[in-house]
């Protein structure tokens, strides 16, 4: 059983420790990274040595993140930011022992020592602002970038039902730092321009969606056969899961993106729907608009399960 802390008792605990491993999820997106590099530059400037690990390709597109400074050495303890299971790890040496995890998924089910669980908070990177306060760490231009990333790509750009009253107060703080006074730069590539070949990618996806139950359900099947048709990577796949969520009337957008030994699963649901108990269904998890689970097995066999359930179970 992990010991549950709050955002000080926290703090107290970061203060007590140095050489700090922050690892985060493979598959690594801005609330990933953000909050993962950011925690590491707020122990540094503390004194201390950190370091943030991804065991993954880092994505091109999050280089102003990662491109810095994160030398080797040896941990004393292991902690993990925005982590919902320990298989999303991915490569991950189960022997270590991890001190301590921070996330902000409805659970967390990670074997730590310590954990701060604020589901709350629309993102990771919220909670890494609020420690940041506690532990008296004064913001600067990077950390602001790392930090408005973690929160702008976890909210959908302020779009989703998740962007609070404090999501916008911890933005507003770190408009402070932004170099011109804004993060239009940063929503620029993050959330309005494309690759062609991306986008050519996305009118694939749309055009070849199936609906079920009237239309209030779409399904999206990526395969590895269509990433390469399209020329584009499997890290630039991300945001995708949202396509289906667009057209009207869909209340629950499913998307099948093939791995190595099977298919992940994403679920992207309207507010009144509970995504996250559907995917607990098959183990997995995450918020309560937007889930995922992983199967192995065919794309057919995968959505006729999961149309099934949701029909047995009278969901829609
Ligand atoms: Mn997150």
């Amino acid at each position: 059983m992990s010991r549950i802390l709050n955002i000080k008792e926290t703090a107290e605990l970061l203060r007590s420790v140095n050489n700090v491993h922050i690892y985060t999820h493979a598959h690594p997106d801005g609330d990933a990274l953000g909050s993962a590099y950011a925690l590491s530059a707020i122990l540094k400037k503390m004194g201390k040595r950190a370091r943030a690990i991804c065991l993954d390709t880092l994505p091109r597109y999050l280089e102003y993140i990662w491109n810095v400074d994160n030398h080797d050495f040896k941990c004393d303890v292991i902690v993990t930011v925005d982590v919902a299971d320990t298989s999303l790890l991915g490569n991950f040496d189960s022997d270590n022992k991890i001190f301590l995890a921070i996330d902000h998924h409805q659970s967390t089910r990670v074997d730590c020592e310590n954990l701060l669980n604020v589901s709350t908070m629309a993102a990771t990177g919220e909670i890494i602002f609020e420690l940041a306060r506690e532990l008296g760490v004064e913001l600067d231009g990077y950390l602001a970038e790392c930090l408005y990333t973690a929160i702008a790509t976890d909210t959908g750009c302020f779009k989703f039902s998740n962007a609070t009253e404090h999501t916008f107060s911890c933005v507003a703080e770190l408009t402070r730092y932004a170099p011109n006074g804004n993060f239009g730069y940063l929503n620029q590539p993050l959330f309005i321009t494309k690759p062609i070949n991306k986008m050519k990618f996305e009118s694939y996806l749309i055009a070849n969606l199936k609906f079920y139950f009237d239309g209030k359900v779409s399904v999206s099947t990526v395969t590895r056969e269509i990433i390469e048709m399209h020329h584009i990577t499997e890290a630039e796949t991300g945001g995708v899961e949202q396509l289906g969520k667009s057209p009207e009337g869909v209340e629950l957008a499913i998307t099948l993106k093939e791995r190595d030994d099977g298919f992940k699963v994403s679920m992207r649901s309207s507010d009144h729907l509970d995504c996250s108990a559907i995917c607990a269904n098959w183990g997995g998890g995450g918020h309560r608009s937007a889930s995922g689970c992983f199967f192995k097995g065919k794309p057919d066999e995968i959505i006729d399960t999961i149309i099934s359930y949701i029909k047995e179970k009278g969901i829609l």
